[in-house]
């Protein structure tokens, strides 16, 4: 599965130079914090590009046969509604979101529940990185090497109880450090939820870095999560409640748009959007000599139908989008 990308299929960008590299970083960075320093003191915690914290991590065996997206489009094209709808405005404007402290509070069907520091759920010895492909709901894709751990060693320390079904995700709300949520874009704070099957699933990640380094707010620091056989709006950014539910929750994509967003949001080519095709996606940073003008099929479960169809043998996916 490994795969070294042949000269051709990479760009410029991708073969810089990891010096030069930090050179752009650092001078982008140094912009960042003094537009920081001028506004305030609340952006003191403000994390420029080079400081994100390197990691130490181990080399997993999960990887997929295609270029990564270079680093500086995945962390200057993101949803991350809280910050803004454009694309650009998480990039620009989550640094004022601050992740540290952090705490998580993790309520319902489960044996240990209450208030855990981030630094005491995720241990820094566990950190694996997995290259997983991320496709957006709106027909754009990046492969992306994040680092983190699964969700399932995470939830079992828990001890969820036989009651748990579904296991619900909220991101942080605080309106004075997300410009975004002045406006009722979706119903704040966001929130995701998965079966217990799919939350305990070995491709289920949470992410607390990417590239090699802590993440940037942008992607969803300190911890989000990813699930890589589903549309990207699963893959909820800085999370602040786990909480283990007996019945299946809402979520926000599904309370602000029903008809076009439901639960399982599986990624599926053979399913449209109401007011779009699902059946190609644009490979945001150029992609691989194979893909043409940009532009890749989409795969039935993003390319993990052999690791997760399981998971929904029996059920209408037409019907359980
Ligand atoms: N809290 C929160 N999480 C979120 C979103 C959001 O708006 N708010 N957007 C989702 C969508 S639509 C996508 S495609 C991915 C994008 O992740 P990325 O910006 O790291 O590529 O984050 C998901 N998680
Ligand atoms: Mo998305």
């Amino acid at each position: 599965m490994i795969r070294i990308p042949k000269p051709w299929q990479l760009k410029e960008n991708q073969t810089t130079p990891e010096r030069l590299y930090l050179n752009r970083r650092h001078i982008i960075g140094g912009l960042g914090l003094t537009a920081g320093l001028a506004a305030g003191a609340a952006l003191a915690k403000t994390k420029p590009q080079s400081t994100r914290k390197a990691l130490v991590f181990k080399k997993s065996g999960y990887t997929i046969a295609d270029p990564l997206t270079p680093e500086n489009l995945v962390t200057s094209y993101n949803n991350f509604y809280e910050f803004g709808t454009d694309k650009s405005d998480p990039a620009k404007y989550a640094h004022s979101l601050i992740t540290d402290p952090w705490t998580i509070t993790v309520e319902g069907e489960a044996a240990k529940t209450g208030k855990f520091a981030i630094e005491d759920l995720i241990r820094q010895d566990e950190l694996e990185e997995r290259i997983y492909r991320l496709r957006c709901v709106e027909g754009w894709s990046m492969v992306i090497p994040w680092v983190g751990v699964p969700l399932r060693k995470i939830l079992a320390r828990f001890e969820p109880n036989s009651k748990a079904k579904y296991v619900q995700l909220v991101t942080k709300f605080e309106p004075s450090q997300m410009r975004g949520t002045r406006w009722p874009v979706l119903d704040w704070p966001y929130v995701e939820g998965l079966r217990m099957d799919e939350a305990m699933h070995d491709l289920t990640f949470l992410a607390t870095g990417l590239y090699g380094r802590e993440l940037p707010n942008q992607n969803g620091a300190p911890l989000r999560l990813v699930v890589p056989w589903k549309y990207g709006f699963k893959s909820i950014k800085s999370i602040v409640k786990i909480k283990f539910l007996k019945r299946q929750p809402t979520t926000s994509w599904e309370k602000s748009a029903p008809r076009e967003y439901g639960f399982y949001s599986n990624v599926n080519p053979n399913v449209d959007h109401p007011r779009w095709s699902q059946s190609t996606e644009r490979v945001i940073g150029g992609g691989s000599f194979t893909s043409l003008f940009n532009r890749r099929e989409t795969e039935v479960f993003n390319g993990y139908g052999d690791a997760v169809a399981e998971l929904y043998r029996g059920m209408d996916l037409k019907r359980n989008y």
